[in-house]
């Protein structure tokens, strides 16, 4: 890097790396340390929700440490919708160009952000995806592919996105993208929080490119999805369907152009 790190990627500003954490204490000096070799001039913030492992304890001291780390301290578990909300506040008052979302457990692997840095540059929303064509997991086991792949298509058709791995949430955004989606009015709490911000970005006209990654399943810590998470995202994604397909049903019978 020329800019000596600060400005890597050019008009876009400085990228800041959103790691939102909850009981991550063994993966979240490995994964601050991967993102600030692989792209030396991104900030990284840790949305930690009060993990009582003490991860975001081990987060201020790679803080006091580095002065590109930062930590968002909140009062408790509220989902990973919520801390990621509460990231972008702080990013966009705190003026970076570029939001990244990326998990603490190694799953989004740092080492292939340059690749979504370089297609943001001429998309509004990049997503890291298993499912285009060069995009793979390694170490699921077939019920989580099958779960993951299913929730993907069943967005797709419902929302008429034409995403192939909508649930990801390995992403890069433009500031101005962010900015666009009406982030005040979004109430989802687990995964079809991802969902829903892909589904914004589409319906105002974003330029939203699929980038592949490969997604590795965490080694070390315990996940946090849950039966409610999937409910949660089910029930969701219909009701938005539902509303997309009834408004589209009721403007034809009026002989209304749909307005997004
Ligand atoms: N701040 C915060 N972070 C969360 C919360 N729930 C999950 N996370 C983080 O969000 C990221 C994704 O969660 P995971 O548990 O890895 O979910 P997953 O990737 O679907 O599940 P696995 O494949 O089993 O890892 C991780 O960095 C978690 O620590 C939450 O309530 N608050
Ligand atoms: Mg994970």
């Amino acid at each position: 890097m020329s800019d000596g790190g600060q400005r890597s990627y050019g008009p876009l500003g400085t990228a800041l790396v959103i790691i939102p954490t909850y009981n991550e204490a063994e993966n979240i000096g490995l994964i601050v340390g991967r993102v600030r070799a692989a792209v030396p001039g991104a900030h990284v913030l840790v949305a930690d929700d009060n993990s009582p492992d003490g991860t975001g304890k081990l987060a201020d001291e790679l803080a006091a440490a580095d002065d590109q780390v930062h930590v968002l301290h909140r009062k408790g578990k509220e989902g990973l919708g919520a801390a990621y909300l509460a990231g972008f506040g702080w990013g966009l008052e705190n003026g970076y160009g570029v939001i990244i979302e990326m998990d603490a457990d190694g799953s989004h692997q740092p080492e292939e952000l340059p690749r979504l840095l370089t297609a943001l540059e001429g998309a509004d929303l990049v997503l890291g995806s298993r499912w285009v064509p060069g995009g793979r997991v390694v170490n699921w086991p077939k019920s989580r592919e099958f779960l993951s792949r299913g929730g993907s298509t069943y967005s797709r058709l419902m929302l008429g996105v034409p995403i192939r791995d909508v649930t990801g949430g390995y992403r890069a955004f433009r500031r101005e993208t962010l900015e666009g989606l009406g982030l005040a009015d979004v109430a989802s709490a687990g995964y079809c929080f991802q969902v829903d911000l892909a589904r914004r970005a589409v319906q105002k006209g974003f330029r939203v490119v699929e980038v592949p990654i490969t997604f590795v399943e965490r080694e070390f810590g315990d996940s946090k999805m849950s039966k409610d998470i999937v409910v949660e995202a089910l029930w969701r994604v219909t009701q938005w369907g539902l509303k997309e397909h009834a408004g589209k049903l009721s403007d034809k019978l009026a002989g209304k152009p749909r307005n997004k």
